[in-house]
């Protein structure tokens, strides 16, 4: 065996040379990965007593990608043209054996070898749009060629990837391989050689890139990137693979790749590529901390929230016991469940039997004590503390012990719960986001008293039901809430200055959010927490309350919806609205939209620091992953806490004092200092 690199070896088995790769944990392609490959070719080339060569990786993948890691430090795509022209120099067949995931440069280097074979489950795709990026290793040239345009552009525009039996049906791979990958591999090349087949370069195929694809092109162009730069520069690449030569294609491509990389969307991916993965290390507790089994879960509530709770771990296989108080509310819950069940099975997400499977594992009961043999149990009842108390005070007395009390609170006291139990250590916060069996965002509250392993098993369990588990400390809405509600309260103030509900809800689509926050009310009740007796028409939620506009379960809130739940402005709005400034003698005035957008974003960033100041959430980053998965922010912006770092402090500083709000102390140190949020 030679070690070509610290990254790559070659040896003989037989009349094949064999390339291993081993770059843990994911075979990242890096620049030392890249030279060794280069290297390696090279030598086997000249090895007069192989016939073939094959490459393959070592661990638990092939490729995964180029090293992210790198991006933004290397230059000029050192070494990207000269891997391609090492595998276009070989003089005898290369053949790839793939498992686990080939993406991005990975399924690029794939594609520069002459067959491809795989194992049944790996999985390949061009996720580059996913970091702001196109592929830039020939992906956007060769793919088409072996796939065809249509699902190239599919592709290279969403980053989806497909796995083994459809990449064996269009082409993409020559063979699945049942048993030993690399057995299997061998014996594909004695055939491939018995044959006479020999060598066949991707990019002299040129069967599937002829014809005129403009119509494919056009439609491809006209989809809604939501503000994504990158899956149109793809788009643009995949059809020079039908106009322009192959050296020509693989030029333009590396021109678009560079300038994607230096682009502010695709560091500002990359920034939540990374912050996803840290956010599930928690600082004290190391990754191989213990964790408590949790083979089946209770769930107090049968309401829209346990619901979606409930299903998320019947998805994953775990049993659930869903506890109402009334049998009407019982099957009514379980029947909204069954319902969206069937719903996803009639779109095809899974099939009939797995819907009845699924659904299956979900447990009715009106009785407490069912509950007792939970390994956690998951409170999703009315938002009060009193009723809450009441309900932790009597879990406690029912769970057996070493069983995790949960509360899904979204802004009250979990220390305050914690103490109505006899098993403080064992309580936590699981504040999952509506509609809960779809939002991927779970912030894990941790109490004063929450044990470590009971945070680690919280952590693991948000992966294992397919969410992003963010650790966050007690305070009134947590993270995401609390920045939320300081985002709320200067839109309230720009309504009662002369703005419309939905000129501010505008401002927030342009710089990307999915919806509005007054859409948003409207989509989650404007009676959610709103207290009837409370309430003195003082502001325009109060009156939108008082006249039974509750949002779209009432058919209309700030906005008016139509059958299909299409929001319009609303002249009943309107009119409470004008009503209102008249009585309290408001002159309202325009108020441009730049004064919005500052007055949204600023505050919720100046929370964020005061968060970060107190500890709150472990790290800038983490704030930015909340406001990704619960509230839509605009990943092309990096988060709130990015989006501040990359405008810059000084002037988020400026604005929050103009607006006359009070400075988190550290917005300011952080400025003095001339630092960032990345910084801390
Ligand atoms: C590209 O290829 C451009 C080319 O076209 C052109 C140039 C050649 N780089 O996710 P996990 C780390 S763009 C560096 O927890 P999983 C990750 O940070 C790239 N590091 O595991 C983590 O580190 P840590 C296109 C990477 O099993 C560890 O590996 N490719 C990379 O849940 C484990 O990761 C992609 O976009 C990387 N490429 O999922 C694929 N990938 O332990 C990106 C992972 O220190 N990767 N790491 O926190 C993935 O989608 C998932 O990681 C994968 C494994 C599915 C592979």
């Amino acid at each position: 065996m030679t070690a070509i690199n610290a990254v790559t070896d070659l040896t003989r088995e037989g009349d094949v040379a064999v390339i291993t790769l081993n770059n843990p944990p994911v075979n990242a392609l890096s620049q030392a990965m890249r030279e060794g490959l280069s290297a390696a070719l090279a030598q086997a080339d000249k090895d007069a007593g192989a016939k073939a060569i094959l490459l393959i990786c070592a661990g638990r993948t092939f490729i995964a990608g180029a090293d992210i890691s790198e991006f933004g430090k290397i230059q000029g795509g050192a070494g990207f043209k000269e891997a391609q022209a090492a595998f276009d120099a070989v003089g005898k067949p290369i053949v790839a054996a793939i498992h686990g995931t080939a993406l991005g440069g990975g399924l690029e280097v794939a594609m520069c070898c002459h067959y491809r074979v795989a194992t049944a489950s790996a999985k390949f795709g061009q996720p580059e749009v996913n970091l702001g990026l196109i592929p830039g290793l020939g992906g956007t040239q060769r793919l088409p060629r072996l796939v065809g345009v249509p699902k190239a552009l599919e592709m290279v525009a969403t980053g989806k990837p497909i796995g083994a039996p459809e990449a064996l049906s269009l082409g993409l791979i020559d063979e699945i391989v049942p048993g030993d990958l690399k057995e299997g591999a061998l014996a594909f090349i004695k055939t491939l050689l018995a044959s006479g087949k020999g060598i066949r370069r991707t990019r002299d195929l040129q069967e599937k890139v002829t014809g005129d694809f403009s119509a494919v092109f056009a439609f491809a162009k006209g989809q809604n990137m939501r503000g994504f730069e990158a899956p149109l520069d793809g788009i643009k690449a995949v059809e020079a693979a039908t106009t322009l030569p192959f050296d020509e294609g693989l030029d333009l491509e590396l021109k678009t790749f560079l300038a994607r990389m230096a682009s502010a969307q695709s560091a500002a991916l990359r920034h939540l590529f990374f912050a996803e993965r840290k956010a599930t290390k928690i600082p004290d507790v190391p990754d191989d901390a213990p964790t408590l089994e949790i083979r089946k879960v209770g769930i107090v509530g049968a309401g829209t929230m346990g619901g979606g709770i409930a299903m998320n771990f019947a998805n994953a296989g775990i049993p659930v016991t869903i506890l109402e108080m009334k049998q009407k509310a019982l099957d009514h819950g379980l029947d909204v469940v069954k319902k969206n069940y069937d719903a996803s099975a009639a779109k095809g997400r899974f099939t009939p039997e797995d819907a009845q499977k699924r659904f299956g594992l979900l447990t009715g009961t009106l009785k407490m004590e069912d509950l007792g043999d939970c390994d956690l149990i998951i409170e999703a009842v009315f938002e009060r503390m009193d009723v809450k108390k009441d309900v932790f005070g009597k879990l406690d007395k029912i769970a057996k012990p070493g069983a995790i009390l949960a509360s899904n609170t979204s802004f009250l006291d979990i220390d305050e719960i914690a103490g109505a139990t006899s098993r403080p250590d064992h309580v936590l916060g699981l504040h999952f986001f509506s509609p809960a069996n779809v939002m991927k965002l779970l912030e894990v509250v941790r109490g004063a008293k929450t044990s470590k392993t009971v945070v680690a098993t919280a952590m693991k369990l948000a992966k294992t039901i397919g969410k992003v588990g963010v650790l966050v400390g007690v305070a009134y809405g947590f993270v995401g809430n609390r920045m939320l509600a300081a985002r709320s309260n200067e839109a309230d103030k720009m309504v009662m200055e002369g703005a419309f509900p939905w000129d501010i809800d505008a401002v927030m689509v342009k710089f990307g959010f999915p919806m509005g926050g007054f859409a948003m009310w409207d989509l989650a009740g404007l009676d959610l927490g709103w207290v009837k007796e409370e309430s003195h028409g003082e502001t325009l939620r109060d009156l939108l309350n008082e006249a039974g506009r509750k949002g779209q379960k009432t058919g209309g809130g700030y906005y008016d919806y139509d059958a299909s739940r299409k929001a319009t402005p609303s002249p009943v709005t309107q009119k409470l609205l004008s009503d209102l400034w008249a009585k309290k003698g408001v002159s309202p005035r325009k108020i441009p939209e730049q004064e919005i957008l500052e007055r949204q974003i600023y505050p919720m960033i100046n929370e964020g620091a005061k968060i970060l100041e107190e500890g709150k959430a472990s790290r800038a980053s983490d704030i930015d992953i909340v406001w990704l998965y619960g509230y839509g922010f605009p990943a092309w912006r990096g988060g709130p806490m990015f989006y501040a770092d990359s405008i810059g402090l000084d002037t988020v500083l400026a604005g929050v004092k103009k607006y006359g709000l009070t400075p988190a102390a550290l917005l300011e140190k952080l400025v003095a200092e001339k630092k960032k949020f990345a910084d801390l």
